[in-house]
Formats: structure tokens, sequence, C-alpha cells
């Protein structure tokens, strides 16, 4: 990450509290103390920066002094220098703390151990000097299942302080990432809380990283989620091809299967346009229930056998997916911009900045939709001049 250097430079003896090791800073350590009296310039001197480390376990860890290390509660875990001196450090923080340091861990209590009862479990994430945001990266993220109708009541990761709209989220969610704004030199808090009433093994685990303000890697504005790479795979919140357990009672009377999809939702998810690439292709994954947004998921899967019914334009009022002036491959015009329904055809679009916005409305009880899972696309960037799609390209 290109974090800008500081004009000045941390003396190991005379750190204060302004120490912030998210950015690119480098170290000057005294040698050991010589026996004349003999101070600078005959001072040896050993310079290394701040860079990310891997700890002996597997995380990422900073590059500091054992002093720094231990002034900001990190736990040192192995050198990061060939001469010993650096140590990498990981901070991991909990329940009730806050950070101000890049790639800081924020864990439940005793992770990876899980837990099953009633807490609620905050996180202040603090900007250091120069940062404009946060990527918020779930590395475990399991809590309870929404409601039949998608919304997060007996858990819930909440977000607040953010300029930007974050949903509340529950469910599973493993492998997803949210960035998330500093407003001025304001905090941001995450907190997660847990019922009881559900019965479940819990645990999450977050890796913070700080965005500085000239990162080229900063989320555009209004991208909850933001990826950089030619190809890849973005899923909505609690995506998974298994149903949710929970029902829903429709017209006071039918009963019927509930969704893993999240209400109450309206996000950008982004793709940097990478150089010599002018276009992306949005395609469904393999997974048969990669596309079902509204109307009835379990009668599709049963008669038609999914992927079934693609719904566009007027037909999408509740829930839906936006892509910009979407072409099909051939080059044909779709016409319209918004889909839902039990499929997705594949689309291409040449609209800057790549955005895929995502819409569900509070409840599932208009239609009503049945089993929905949400979704799960493969985009791939498609290279300038050429303006044949790449065909069926999932993964
Ligand atoms: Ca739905
Ligand atoms: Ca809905």
């Amino acid at each position: 990450m290109a974090y800008k250097a500081l004009p000045f430079l941390f003396f190991v003896l005379n750190i204060h509290k302004v120490l912030t090791i998210s950015n690119l800073v480098e170290n000057v350590i005294q040698a050991p103390e010589r026996s004349s009296k003999q101070y600078w310039p005959n001072i040896g001197l050993v310079r290394f920066a701040n860079d990310v480390c891997n700890t002996q376990e597997g995380y990422r860890g900073t590059c500091v002094t054992r002093r720094q290390c231990e002034y900001i509660d990190g736990f040192q875990s192995g050198s990061c220098t060939t001469n010993g001196i650096g140590r990498c450090c990981l901070i991991q923080r909990t329940c009730g703390q806050s950070s101000q340091f890049n790639n800081t861990y924020f864990s439940s209590t005793g992770f990876p151990s899980t837990f099953n009862s009633d807490t609620s479990c905050s996180f202040t994430i603090i900007p250091c000097p120069g940062s404009c945001q946060a990527r918020i990266d779930f590395l475990s993220f399991t809590l309870a299942q929404p409601d039949g109708n998608g919304n997060c009541i007996q858990d819930s990761m909440v977000v607040t302080g953010s300029g930007g709209n974050v949903p509340v989220i529950c469910g599973e969610n493993s492998g997803q990432h949210i960035y998330v704004t500093f407003v001025g030199n304001n905090s941001i808090t995450i907190t997660i809380s847990t019922s009881s009433t559900a019965d479940l093994q819990r645990s999450f685990n977050f890796l913070v990283t700080l965005i500085a303000c000239d990162c080229p890697t900063l989320a555009p504005a209004g991208c909850l989620q933001y990826y950089t790479e030619l190809t890849g795979t973005v899923r909505s919140f609690n995506y998974g091809t298994a149903m949710n357990g929970a029902v829903v009672q429709y017209d006071n009377a039918t009963t019927v299967v509930g969704t893993r999809q999240l209400a109450n939702t309206n996000y950008g998810i982004c793709v940097n346009m990478q150089p010599g690439y002018c276009g992306i292709q949005w395609s469904q994954s393999t997974d048969s229930t990669s596309f079902t947004v509204t109307d009835n998921t379990a009668l599709s899967e049963v008669v038609t056998g999914l992927p079934a019914n693609p719904l566009n334009d007027g037909d999408c009022t509740t829930d839906f997916v936006v892509i910009p002036n979407p072409q099909y491959p051939n080059g044909t015009s779709v016409g319209t911009d918004r889909f839902c329904g039990n499929q997705l055809p594949t689309v291409v679009t040449y609209s800057k900045p790549f955005v895929l916005t995502t819409v569900t409305d509070a409840s599932e009880l208009t239609s009503p939709d049945v089993a929905n899972r949400g979704f799960s696309l493969v985009y791939n960037q498609l290279a300038c001049g050429n303006t044949n799609a790449l065909l069926q390209l999932t993964g």
C-alpha cells in the first residue's frame, strides 16, 4: 500500500503520543551505547521502514521496534529486519477497545473460540492523521441468520460514524469486506450484538486497514465494497446456497420459506478499472442459486430448475440490482438497467466507473418472495478494443 512517507523520523528513545504506525515512517535506532562520551555524528544508526510483515502465526503485522510494539500494546511475533532489531508486531483488539493503528485485528472474545450468549461488543476505529477510509475485512464473520423477512433481529453488526451508508449486517459473511469513510477526525464504531434466543456458535475476526487520503486504493464515494482485480466474485451479504431456516407468514395465514437476503440495503459494489481495460462483464456464478433476488425461488428450484425466470425493468420494484447501460454479449442493448427474479442474463457494460448497485426493501412479503438467497456474481474486466465480450466466462 502506497502510504506517503512522512518527512520526519521517529527516534526510538523519544516516542510520543502521536506515534501511528499506519504511516510509513523510518525508525532510527541507536546502536549500543559506546564507552566513550562520543555522541552525534559518531552514533551508529540502523534504519528500517514500518513495512507490513507476516507474524509467525500468519497474521499481518507491522515492523517496529520492541519498545514501539510494547507502547501500542501489540504482540511481538518474529523478527522483520536482518539485524533482528525490527519486530513483527501484531495488533489485536477485542470488545470495548479501540485502535488508531493500521492492520488492527478486531476479534470476538477468546477468538477462535466461539460463543453462544447475549452480548454487545463494540470496537472503535480512530482515524490517524492523513487517513480517509478504513477497509474492514471480515476474515471470520458468523452471526445468526436474519428473520424470514431479511431483518437482523437477533444478531446484528451496526456501523456508526461512517460517511457512507452501511446496512445492518448479520448471518454468514466470512470473506466479505466493507469500506467505511471517516467524517473529519471523528471515530467510527462497529457494534456487534447477539441474542441467545438464536442457538448458534458465533465468532468474528476482522482486519482493519487504514487508507490514506492520497492512496490509489481509496474507494470512490458510494462504494461500500471495492474490488481491484481483473476478475473476481462478488456476493450479497449473507449469500449462501443453504436456505434460511426461518419462515415468514404471508396474508396472516400462509407460511412461506424465509430469505437469506438482508433487508434495507442500498449500496454500490465497485470495481477499479485497470489500465488497458474499458468494459466489464457480469455473469452468474456456477451455483444454481447465484441470482435469486425476488419471486418464489423454492418453486423455481422444484418446477423449472434454477436458474429460471429473469425479470427486469418494471418488474423489479422491491429488491434488484442495477448495472448501468448493459448490453448482451452480442452487443444488443438490454434496454433496461434493473434486474431481479431468479436469473441474471450475462451482460457487459462500458459505463464508468464500474459499479453494480444493489437494493433491497424492508421485507419479503410483497410478492411474496420465497427462499431468496441473494446473489453471487462473477465480473471480468474487458480489454480496450475487445468489443466482443467474453462469452459466458464463469468462475
Ligand atoms: Ca427478495
Ligand atoms: Ca425484499
